[in-house]
């Protein structure tokens, strides 16, 4: 009796389907032959009443016819949209303008640091990293900065919260932490640079921030000299700036090397004639550098005089500067598209 109405419905269902010819019918006929309230939904809830025999035999056949109806919706369906496909409504004028999309870049600093680590990397320079939340120890101590000693001065330093810990924490003030954190695990000879972010609690100007970024060089040998320092120095301005630069090496001094310089190069905004960038002195300073003093490799537990090397910390932001002609160092994180977007 229920296979009968059953095959009555599949028949009907068939036929109607076949004959219909909009989506909104067929619509219709779906809620009709299959819907919730539908003469084949009611067969299926009233299979609970049934025998265990019946209910197995009837169960599979409302399966089967299901299946097949659902499959001949399936294809109407799909014919009735392919002909109904509107040719005209979707034309696409090729002529048209296209829209432009917006896209990303890397920050400049972000370029120029990779830029730089390329250059480094070509002459067999290793990159290094370290925290930039960083222990009083490695920002200082070890750095032959004693506490109590006016060297730390020179640098405005933000001291983080002492959280019940034994040491004091500082966000680094500059990148030679990562000096002493590369030579504790490694033995000379050796070169790196490490690039990094920094912070010094210091009003701003045009040439200083409060946030900005420093390259670190550190090469480690038994002979290596203030030569060496300039030789690496000249390589690379060559190839940074593609353009000579000139050095000037001034007499300086840093608690972790001895000798010490301030490291300048012309200006290459004015070219030597002076202008905000270059606080119009004609040169930049673009960092500190030096021989590496031995109390820092007694420091890391290297023998006092075995080795020699040299060291510097480079603004990034002053080789940004004179690379892109900026005459103002907080553009960088100003947040200002119209100054990001022209690199
Ligand atoms: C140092 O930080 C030393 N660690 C550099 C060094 C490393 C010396 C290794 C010897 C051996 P100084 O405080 O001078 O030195 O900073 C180095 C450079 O960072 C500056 O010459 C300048 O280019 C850049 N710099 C310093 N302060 C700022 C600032 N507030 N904003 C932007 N750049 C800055």
């Amino acid at each position: 009796m229920l296979e009968e109405k059953i095959n009555k419905i599949k028949e009907d269902a068939l036929a109607e389907i076949l004959a219909v010819e909009s989506l909104a019918q067929l619509n219709d006929l779906r809620i009709k032959f299959l819907g919730r309230k539908s003469e084949f939904t009611n067969i299926l809830k009233s299979l609970k009443d049934l025998t265990e025999q019946e209910r197995k035999t009837v169960g599979q056949i409302a399966n089967a016819t299901k299946i097949e109806v659902e499959s001949v919706l399936a294809e109407k369906e799909k014919e009735l949209k392919e002909k109904s496909f509107d040719f005209a409504a979707e034309k696409i004028d090729v002529t048209m303008p296209a829209k432009k999309l917006q896209r990303g870049h890397l920050h400049p600093l972000s370029k120029i640091q990779y830029e730089i680590e390329d250059i480094f990397n070509s002459m067999g320079f290793e990159i290094a990293d370290g925290p930039e939340v960083e222990t009083e120890f490695y920002n200082f101590d070890a750095l032959n900065i004693p506490k109590d000693h006016p060297a730390r001065d020179m640098q405005d330093t933000f001291w983080l919260k002492d959280e019940g810990k034994d040491e004091k924490v500082v966000m680094r003030t500059q990148t030679s932490d990562v000096q002493i954190r590369f030579m504790e695990k490694h033995t000379p000879p050796f070169r790196i640079i490490a690039p990094g972010r920094v912070f010094r609690r210091e009003s701003t100007d045009t040439t200083h921030d409060h946030t900005f970024h420093q390259f670190e060089a550190l090469m480690v040998g038994e002979d290596i000299t203030v030569g060496n320092l300039k030789f690496v120095a000249e390589q690379f301005f060559s190839k940074f700036f593609k353009a000579d630069v000139e050095i000037r090496l001034r007499p300086s001094y840093f608690p972790f090397t001895e000798p010490s310089f301030e490291f300048d190069i012309n200006c290459l905004v004015c070219g030597g004639k002076g202008c905000s960038s270059c606080k119009w002195a004609g040169w930049l300073e673009l960092g500190g550098a030096g021989i590496v003093n031995q109390n820092v490799f007694e420091a890391v537990g290297y023998p006092r005089n075995k080795y020699q090397g040299f060291a510097w910390g480079f603004g990034l932001e002053r080789l940004a500067m004179m690379k892109y002609k900026i005459d103002d160092v907080r553009l960088f994180h100003s947040g200002d598209l119209r100054f990001i977007k022209q690199f």
